[in-house]
């Protein structure tokens, strides 16, 4: 076999637009670029608004992670004037935070990622009583008896005799990378359509605190929402409350119920599925292996947010795979997090090889590549709207595997016994994480954790509400006749796929620059000045592609990042409008 370029452009199953092209010889990956191939321009938008009405802006960045970037904006405002929020207001943040985390990574699992390992086409060939067999070895969830599966099987079969496959067409059925048994395929087919049912239920909890969902409410300096719950109503469990906006005590056994229908489908179906799946695919924990550079920014503040010890999950770097240190990051320093243009279309200002902390960021943009829909990128000169994030000149990889990886490496003990039995049950070693199979079972179990932890901020919130604390909100500095005339700040989170950072630049009580820095940003990005490959484009590298014109291996590892292609640009390109298009030249 010669050399050949292979296009996968747009890839499915991703929100937004990416195109990935890569080099094959020998049936092996020896190069890849990936491209943003959509542009929008939050940043520019935000300019000249009110710092207030931001996050109402930014959280337009996305409609996937919905929340993240509200959270990071009402955040980025905060810090600049040093805005106190409430208690219950971090409380109910966390909460908010933590089920988009698990609605989105079980999505992601089912919905998007699963058909990569999933042929469904086999569970037609499934045995319902044996796959209940299967099933009820794995958990004791309660939906798995042979009738079930018998009912999904035969709708299935009618849905697929019709001819017309829907949200199932455009997979690479039958091909020989699928390792699954009919009755696991049949299994998984299930739990998709199960949890489709369970996100409308999770979605709750935002419209609880948020009024709604996707896209919930916020405020700077607290939640957007009023606590009106009697004493009574508190010992005997009966609805009350005033006012259509606040939460009440039928609002609050919302949230709980939810809480107990996010931890039951994690332990009862998310969880013993990814290690059955994986089971099948141990191989997958030795390829897409990517830059083994790791960076989170950390999450679920106990205190408030700039109190980086009371984070539960912390705040740190993991260089070369080496577990036994953490390094530590700083957002505010100028020559730690830099954004590069070296190969996006974009322009700076200091010229196109020099990288920029988001304080001083600049969006330009500078399109200069070939006139769309291209044969192929021009990877040498600029070839995507997605920037090239690097802290201290180094690709870092963020998302649930940097997540767990600095956890375990920062010794928390729950993150240690949870990853070691994992590991043991599938009888592999802590390097396996650094691996495509390894970030999504890092998601998996970031999930196991975080919605655990859900019942503990929830209790917490409780237990504030009887002792009388109802406060969420904190007007002191609302009036911005109250701030200094010049202002900046920095609003982290983790979002779903990463550390997310917001910088915003304050002067006369409006948005002077603001700049996002994305988790897709950081995986998706291109090459830099120094001609370092993004983390997607390390990933691909060595990945053995058998036959060009069905990619698998490419979405597996592509997919197992999560991409965001609307995040990542933050900034369409309506003619590249095409299904997925394999180009073999
Ligand atoms: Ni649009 Fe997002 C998450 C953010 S992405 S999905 O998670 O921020 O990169
Ligand atoms: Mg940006």
């Amino acid at each position: 076999m010669g050399k050949q370029t292979v296009v996968v452009d747009p890839v499915t199953r991703i929100e937004g637009h990416l195109r990935i092209e890569a080099e094959v010889k020998d049936g092996v990956i020896t190069g890849a670029s990936s491209s943003g191939t959509m542009v929008r321009g939050l940043e520019i938008i935000l300019q000249g608004r009110d710092p207030r009405d931001a996050w109402a802006f930014a959280q337009r960045i996305c409609g996937v992670c919905t929340l993240v970037h509200g959270i990071a904006s009402v955040r980025a405002v905060e810090d600049a004037l040093h805005y106190p929020i409430p208690q219950n207001a971090q409380l109910i943040r966390n909460l908010m935070i933590a089920a988009q985390f698990v609605h989105d990574h079980v999505m992601h699992f089912y919905q998007l990622h699963a058909l990569d390992w999933v042929d469904v086409l086999s569970a037609l060939q499934a045995d319902p009583v044996k796959t209940a067999a299967l099933a009820q070895s794995l958990s004791d969830y309660p939906r798995s008896s042979p009738g079930y599966f018998a009912e999904v099987k035969d709708k299935f079969a009618r849905f697929a005799a019709s001819g017309q496959l829907g949200i199932f067409a455009n997979g690479y059925w039958g091909n020989p990378a699928y390792k699954l048994p009919p009755e696991a395929n049949l299994m998984a087919l299930a739990h998709y359509l199960d949890a489709l049912a369970w996100q409308r239920e999770v979605a709750k909890l935002h419209a609880v605190f948020g009024g709604k969902n996707p896209h919930p409410n916020f405020v700077v300096g607290g939640a957007p929402t009023a606590i009106s719950v009697s004493p009574a109503a508190l010992h005997n469990g009966v609805a009350a409350g005033v006012g259509a906006t606040a939460v009440n005590m039928t609002g609050l056994e919302i949230v709980q119920h939810v809480i107990r229908e996010i931890r039951r489908f994690v332990d009862q179906v998310y969880l013993p599925d990814t290690l059955a799946i994986a089971g099948f695919y141990k191989d997958w924990f030795r390829k897409g292996e990517g830059v083994g550079n790791f960076l989170a920014y950390g999450e679920f503040p106990s205190r408030g947010i700039n109190d980086l010890d009371s984070l539960m999950i912390p705040r740190g770097i993991i260089l070369n795979r080496d577990l036994s240190t953490v390094h530590p990051l700083e957002l505010r320093a100028p020559d730690q997090i830099q954004e590069f243009v070296a190969h996006s279309w974009y322009s700076y200002t200091v010229g196109k090889d020099q990288g920029l902390h988001p304080f001083a960021g600049q969006t330009h943009l500078d399109y200069t590549g070939p006139k769309p829909p291209y044969a192929h990128l021009d990877s040498e000169a600029s070839y995507s709207w997605i920037k090239s994030p690097r802290w201290k000149g180094k690709v870092m990889e963020v998302g649930p595997l940097a997540r767990v990886l600095v956890l375990y490496a920062s010794g928390n003990q729950e993150t240690r016994t949870l990853v070691d039995a994992s590991l043991r049950k599938l009888d592999l070693p802590v390097q396996a994480l650094f691996s495509t199979m390894g970030r999504t079972a890092a998601r998996t179990l970031e999930s196991k954790i975080i919605g655990d932890a859900m019942q503990g901020w929830y209790d917490q919130l409780m237990a504030n509400i009887r002792a009388g604390e109802l406060e969420t909100f904190n007007p002191a500095l609302w009036e911005p006749s109250t701030w200094p005339a010049e202002a900046r700040g920095v609003g982290f989170t983790e979002a779903p796929r990463g550390a997310l950072a917001h910088w915003v630049v304050i002067k006369d009580g409006l948005i002077d620059n603001y700049q996002a820095v994305v988790p897709s940003t950081w995986n998706a990005g291109p090459r830099d000045a120094a001609g370092q490959d993004g983390p997607y484009e390390a990933a691909l590298k060595g990945t053995e592609l058998p036959d060009p014109a069905q990619p698998l291996e490419i979405l597996r590892t592509i997919h197992s990042f999560d991409p965001c292609i609307a995040c990542a640009v933050h900034l369409v390109d309506p003619a590249g409008e095409e299904l997925l298009q394999v180009k073999v030249c």
